[in-house]
């Protein structure tokens, strides 16, 4: 990451040239010249690819070096055919009987291409369906041997990985930064077989039995009479469920934290939720959690800049995502282990390990690092690989394995069963992005949408037909055998462990380790959530729940509900704070982040061009914002990539000003509809609403020169926190990267709890 240029990290971002894919045209490309006859066109070669669109993109779509450049065309060669590769010489209209007569029912081409077309969607996944993904490599640190066999843990080799985000409860067509769980399903195409981890960015879940899935998904999906709202929590049936179902108290309360609205998938930390229990070569086993470390750090949107992303640009994540990796700026995660003794109790410090509502706090079972994934190719085709890729908690390769946790074990049933329906058949492991790079040698047959094409008379065994082919491997040959786990003698029963019913001493921790501002921010969140609720009694009955994590919450909750805060029914769990759990505090790299340089034809454009230099080779991305498309200056210009009316503060992480914009008078959307035409003398509108809504958000703001007049005009005080300007752009980078390190002058909010 470090390696690549400032330059080569920019491009994609300021809408510069597209390394990758084919669907924008390149910008520079030359027009292809209009043929020289009527329809049908002359049948040609495809255009070549311009020079941009070739990458070093060698990969096929399941991240196999393929050895020949990618075309960025469609089309595999010079003539259009059907789907049986007869020539077509007309794809524009049906066969008709004369050219006003009726269309005949023999016009093969026309039904196929209809039928196609009718067939082109699948069924969405009935949760997290909408996700975006990327290609990449895991490389082990060789560090895992001592409790893990597994090759790509603990041999020094280089794994390729997809992996998936998502939202859960949005429609594949909703919008990125809605408050929700984000899913984080890594496929580790290893030499041993595939192994999904299939976890999400918050380390615990609402439910403690995978049979009450359905529950919380139809209580937490739209109503099912008007089916709204879209991809949010903030109705009615959610909360009257996770008010009556206190176990979903913890997942909850993160989701009403900061990490519910993460800044970018870059910036989340993944958790694999569920205990797992590894073995090593020699046979031993240990229990651990898995945990993804974002190198960048975990940021979150402010919940206003979320809601305004959601409309001015709802595919923020996937486009941060795309645009990240297309420009060079490989996302990285550090994968690490919390590692417990496996104990018959299988419990650490008291945690039961086999409850997923609870965590491990990092302070009492530190993080090993065991590899690094690097996230370094977009996918080719959404469909094919995003759409098409099927994740299984139940592929697991030698020295990985599950444990009893009661929700692990419906996945393990249910994910199998989900792909059947939602990728029409049993044969969806064919799939190009399924396909395990490990050698596959199964007997199992035919099905609906068979690729291959099976040789021989006997896939079944014992067989002497095929010389008794395949053989059975052991464990010397890299068989995947469970580990032998003691059962202990039980009685059949519909239960579960007692432990299981503490719901309150988890949620609290996680209160408590919050700082002010993060506590401010949850009250907020579940005064938003329940004030979108019509009933009554579900608020009341979830103020009881509050009181039961910290009365602080549920007084400032009620207080915004316009309710009277009950008090806890029971003693509050008496438990330690965790500041692992805190967002803010720490600093971290300023790679990728956005700076807007707010800039028009009068200001300091020599100060511009250093600003993005020294912007660039800090690996961020400088964006000039100008009031209108084209350029500012005449000699040596500077290229405006947002204006006045396509930029909103929250595309930005930071804003730069090289001088104050005045109104022009007939700027199209600078005019507020009572005031008609803006005072002349003041800032542009546009511009004052960019730097306020900055300000708001806790973004570092910053300019040279005379550019802090602008504060004035938004009645923002020049010592405030966040707030740079200096004599030069340069000192004024300066100070703007320093508070971008910390992501936000969090000392703006405010912080009263
Ligand atoms: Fe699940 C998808 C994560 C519990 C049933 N789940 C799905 C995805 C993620 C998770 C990230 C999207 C994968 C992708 O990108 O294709 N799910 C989790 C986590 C859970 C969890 C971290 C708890 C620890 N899930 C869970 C339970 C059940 C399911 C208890 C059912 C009993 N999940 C599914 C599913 C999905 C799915 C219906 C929908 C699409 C798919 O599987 O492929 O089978």
């Amino acid at each position: 990451n470090a390696s690549k240029t400032a330059a080569q990290k920019t491009t994609a971002a300021e809408g510069g040239p597209r390394k990758r894919g084919g669907s924008r045209p390149a910008p520079g490309r030359p027009t292809p010249e209009p043929p020289e006859v009527s329809e049908p066109t002359l049948p040609r070669e495809p255009l070549p690819p311009a020079p941009d669109q070739d990458g070093p993109a060698t990969v096929s779509p399941t991240g196999q070096p393929t050895g020949a450049p990618r075309s960025a065309v469609a089309q595999g060669g010079a003539y259009l055919t059907n789907a049986q590769g007869t020539r077509l010489p007309d794809s524009d209209h049906s066969l008709k009987a004369g050219a006003r007569g009726p269309v005949l029912l023999q016009d093969h081409h026309l039904r196929e291409k209809i039928t196609h077309f009718d067939h082109e969607r699948i069924p969405e996944r009935v949760v997290h369906a909408r996700g975006a993904a990327a290609h990449g490599v895991f490389r082990g640190y060789g560090t895992a041997a001592k409790i893990s066999k597994a090759a790509f843990l603990a041999k020094d080799v280089e794994t390729p990985v997809f992996v998936r985000f998502s939202t859960v409860l949005g429609s594949r067509g909703s919008a990125d930064t809605v408050r929700d769980t984000r899913g984080f399903a890594t496929k580790f195409y290893t030499e041993e077989g595939t192994f999904d981890l299939v976890g999400n960015n918050i380390p615990v879940f609402f439910i403690q039995d995978g049979i009450k899935f359905p529950d919380v998904v139809h209580a937490a999906k739209p109503h099912p009479d008007r089916e709204i709202p879209q991809a949010q929590s903030a109705h009615d049936t959610f909360w009257d469920f996770v008010s009556l179902h206190t176990e979903a108290t913890h997942h909850t309360l993160w989701n009403m934290s900061d990490r519910g609205i993460p800044r970018s998938f870059r910036m989340m930390e993944g958790f694999g939720v569920h205990t797992f229990r590894l073995t090593n070569a020699q046979g031993s086993t240990s229990l651990v959690k898995f945990h993804w470390k974002p190198k960048l750090g975990v940021h979150s949107l402010v919940w206003e800049e979320a809601q305004i992303t959601n409309g001015m640009d709802p595919d923020f994540h996937r486009r941060d995502l795309a645009d990240a990796i297309e420009a060079g700026a490989f996302p990285q995660w550090e994968l690490g282990v919390q590692v417990f003794p496996d104990t018959p109790e299988q419990t650490f410090e008291g945690i039961d390990l086999l409850d997923p509502t609870k965590i491990v706090p990092e302070e009492l079972a530190p993080v090993r690092p065991l590899g690094l994934m690097t996230l370094n190719a977009n996918p080719t085709n959404f469909f094919a690989e995003t759409e098409q890729v099927a994740f299984h908690p139940g592929h697991l390769v030698p020295g990985i394995d599950i444990t009893d946790d009661p929700l692990l074990a419906a996945r393990l049933f249910s994910y199998l069963d989900t792909q059947i329906s939602r990728l029409g058949g049993p044969n969806f492991a064919q799939l190009p992005i399924n396909r395990p790079h490990a050698p596959v040698n199964d007997m199992l047959r035919d099905g609906m949408h068979q690729t291959a094409v099976h040789a021989g008379v006997a896939p079944y065994r014992p067989n002497s037909l095929d010389g008794g082919c395949p053989f059975l491997a052991g464990a010397d040959e890299g068989a995947f055998i469970e580990a032998p786990v003691e059962l202990p003698a039980a009685r059949k029963v519909r239960e579960a462990p007692a432990s299981f019913a503490d719901h309150f001493s988890h949620p609290r921790m996680f209160w408590l380790s919050m700082t002010p501002t993060e506590r401010e921010h949850i009250i907020a969140a579940y005064t938003f959530e329940l004030g979108k609720c019509y009933e009554q009694a579900v608020k009341e009955r979830m103020l009881t729940v509050l009181a039961r994590i910290d009365p602080q919450l549920c007084e400032g909750v009620a207080a915004g509900l316009g309710l009277p805060a009950p008090a806890a029914a029971e003693p509050l769990a008496d438990v330690e704070p965790s500041p692992a759990l805190s967002q803010i505090g720490r600093t971290w790299p300023v790679d990728g982040r956005v700076i807007g340089i707010v800039a028009d034809g009068d200001a300091d454009l020599k100060g511009v061009r250093a600003a993005r230099k020294t912007i660039l080779n800090a690996g961020m991305v400088p964006l000039v914002i100008g009031p209108t498309g084209g350029v500012l200056g005449s000699r040596n210009p500077v290229t405006v990539q947002r204006t006045f009316a396509t930029a909103r503060s929250v595309e930005f992480d930071a804003l730069l000003f090289a001088g104050v914009p005045r109104a022009a008078a007939d700027a199209h959307g600078a005019r507020d509809a009572k005031a008609g035409a803006p005072d002349p003398d003041g800032p542009d509108p546009r511009v004052l609403l960019l730097l306020t809504e900055a300000y708001r958000h806790g973004k570092a703001i910053g300019g040279w020169g005379d550019s802090s007049r602008i504060l004035g005009a938004a009645g923002i005080q020049e010592d405030e926190p966040g707030i740079a300007f200096a004599d030069t752009s340069a000192a004024a980078l300066k100070q703007l990267t320093r508070a971008l390190a910390g992501h936000r002058a969090w000392d703006r909010f405010p912080a009263t709890v």
